[in-house]
């Protein structure tokens, strides 16, 4: 009996350790594309984003669909934005794709926020696809905010952003807790027999 929860597990935290749960996805490919326009699930603050690609005159990158040109077509970069509800305990990856302005040689930054955690990126004009993540693991249960914001505006022209995604996985210590969770569940059964 001890043998078989010892390896119950082991077995169970090392299949969490390797799977990290899906909990977001979008390529932004079930939008219909227009500028000016709110991806759906999204909310934009401060100015507008624009989708754009297949289809459009703005295809920049042939064969990714539709992206989001973060900075739209009114003189003012929107905050792309939505709200996640994380656990206190989870690891969580953001994970996305940037590209560069296409049109001009601007320098651009896009600040992240994912959680406590904050970041800005910069590509060259023209750099294609580029995957970036940030690691953010939350110290409360409640409702945080992932949010792409295009620093450069006036000219309409901004980063691409596509494949935005989120997975999530227990943190080390949470491992321990489960194991002696376990433990606990196997000393209760040698317990039970012996009453
Ligand atoms: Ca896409
Ligand atoms: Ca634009
Ligand atoms: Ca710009």
């Amino acid at each position: 009996m001890k043998k078989l929860m010892f390896a119950l597990g082991l077995l169970a935290a090392g299949a969490t350790a390797q799977a990290a749960t899906p909990i977001f996805s979008d390529s932004f490919d079930s939008n219909a594309a227009a500028l000016n326009a709110t991806p759906t699930g999204w909310s934009i603050d401060k100015g507008t984003v624009d989708i754009i690609g297949a289809g459009t005159p703005w295809d920049y990158i042939p064969g990714s669909g539709l992206f989001i040109d973060l900075d739209g077509s009114t003189g003012n970069a929107g905050m792309l934005f939505r709200d996640f509800d994380l656990t206190a305990g989870l690891q969580y990856t953001l994970n996305f794709d940037l590209a560069g302005n296409h049109v001009n040689s601007a320098q651009e930054n896009v600040q992240v926020k994912f959680g406590n955690v904050t970041e800005v990126f910069s590509l060259p004009m023209a750099a294609g696809w580029t995957p970036y993540s940030l690691v953010f693991t939350p110290n409360q249960t409640k409702t945080y905010t992932l949010s792409f914001w295009n620093n450069n505006s006036n000219d309409n022209v901004g980063m691409l952003l596509d494949n935005v995604n989120v997975t999530a996985v227990p943190e080390p210590e949470t491992y321990a807790m489960m194991l002696a969770g376990l433990g606990l569940v196997g000393f209760m059964a040698r317990r039970r027999r012996k009453a």
